[in-house]
């Protein structure tokens, strides 16, 4: 109190810090964690009132880009540690717990990988990669997403840099060396749409594969990258089950539902869509009907969550508020889009009172 005294924040109303807001990681405690993205500006805390705001809010926490391979290991021999450690500082400080994000994933690699040619530079970076980062944050973070989307729509494994070289053990391999390293970090798998029936069954296919090897894998993230009124409940709550019967943590772990027009479903951040007129419908707001139905989509998808919670361990909304959305950038830049509980000046919008309603 002292020091928000000092900076003069005191005078601010209550309403700045969201206190009279009711708390979703209060409200969900018995439940599961409640998470969210955080960008390098929050990590830092430049701003009291979010940092006020998301310590309310949340009790775990995703870096957005920070810990992806591009930038936490951006040159063959180079290292940049800062920001994860300010991150893990954070999670300490606030008591929010940290998921990595994340040890193998084929996009943001750093460039000098594109470069790579033979087996057996992959084969080394992979290890280096994985050896260094997660036995620098062993014992800092709670949970790493150790593998990221490695597969295909209809459940065949990704073509990327690691199955090329490395073949189709590679995911085993990331989750063997990742438990040496980090032996008491619980690991996950991590991809969107793989609750849809084909992704999902390639998905519990690695998962055996690696169990099968004696290697620990601990949950499954189904990123949640969703859409209005089409958010898929029948093969979320099939997926929910059928993880947890392979004795498997189920995550959700980077929520938000479209509002835009989009003509793909999923998180394939190399797809881009044109601009045209349509495509920015609501640059003024979110018309009443889209607002309506967004709130109760929110509100089916947390009842079945609750429905499940002896089995779901985490939900994570992939960003703070709808202005922070990665959505307003993609598949088309530039957008005005409205896919999470709060709303630009983090004022709970009518889906967080459906929520929240639920308890
Ligand atoms: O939200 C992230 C965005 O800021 C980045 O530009 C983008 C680049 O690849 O990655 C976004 O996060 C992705 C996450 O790491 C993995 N699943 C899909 C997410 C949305 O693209």
């Amino acid at each position: 109190m002292a020091a928000l005294f000092l900076t003069g924040l005191s005078l601010l109303p209550d309403t700045a810090f969201g206190q009279e807001i009711p708390s979703l990681k209060d409200t969900f405690r018995n439940d599961f964690g409640i998470g969210t993205a955080l960008n390098m500006a929050q990590i830092e805390e430049k701003d009291p009132q979010m940092t006020a705001f998301i310590v309310r809010q949340f009790n775990m926490a995703t870096p957005e880009n920070i810990m992806k391979s591009g930038l936490i290991h951006p040159k063959w021999d180079t290292y940049a540690f800062e920001p994860a450690d300010k991150l893990v500082e954070f999670g300490k400080k606030h008591n929010i717990r940290i998921n990595g994000h994340t040890l193998i994933w084929h996009s943001q690699l750093p460039p000098f990988v594109r470069g790579i040619q033979s087996r057996d530079s992959v084969r080394a970076f992979f290890t280096n990669h994985i050896k260094t980062v997660a036995g620098r944050y062993a014992g800092k973070v709670f949970s790493w997403d150790v593998v990221n989307e490695a597969l295909n729509e209809d459940g065949t494994m990704r073509k990327t840099v690691f199955l090329q070289h490395l073949g189709e053990d590679y995911v085993t391999e990331a989750f063997r060396l990742t438990q040496q390293a980090a032996p008491n970090t619980e690991l996950y798998y991590n991809d969107y749409n793989n609750e849809q029936p084909a992704k999902r069954a390639g998905c519990i296919a690695l998962v055996k594969k690696i169990q099968a090897a004696g290697v620990r894998i601990d949950g499954v993230g189904i990123q949640g990258h969703w859409h209005v009124g089409r958010v898929p409940l029948k093969d979320i709550e099939e997926s929910i089950l059928q993880y947890a019967a392979l004795g498997l943590k189920v995550m959700i772990t980077e929520l938000d539902i479209e509002v835009l027009p989009r003509n793909f479903q999923g998180a394939e951040v190399s797809r881009q869509m044109a601009a045209n007129a349509e495509s920015n419908p609501y640059p003024d707001g979110l018309p009443d009907a889209v607002q309506q139905q967004l709130a109760a989509d929110y509100q089916a998808l947390f009842r079945l969550f609750l429905k499940h919670k002896d089995k779901i361990t985490r939900v994570t909304f992939w960003g703070v508020n709808d202005g922070l959305s990665w959505l307003n950038n993609w598949p088309v830049r530039g957008r005005t889009n409205y896919p999470l509980l709060f709303d630009r000046k983090n004022q709970p919008k009518p889906a967080f009172y459906k929520v929240v309603s639920l308890k």
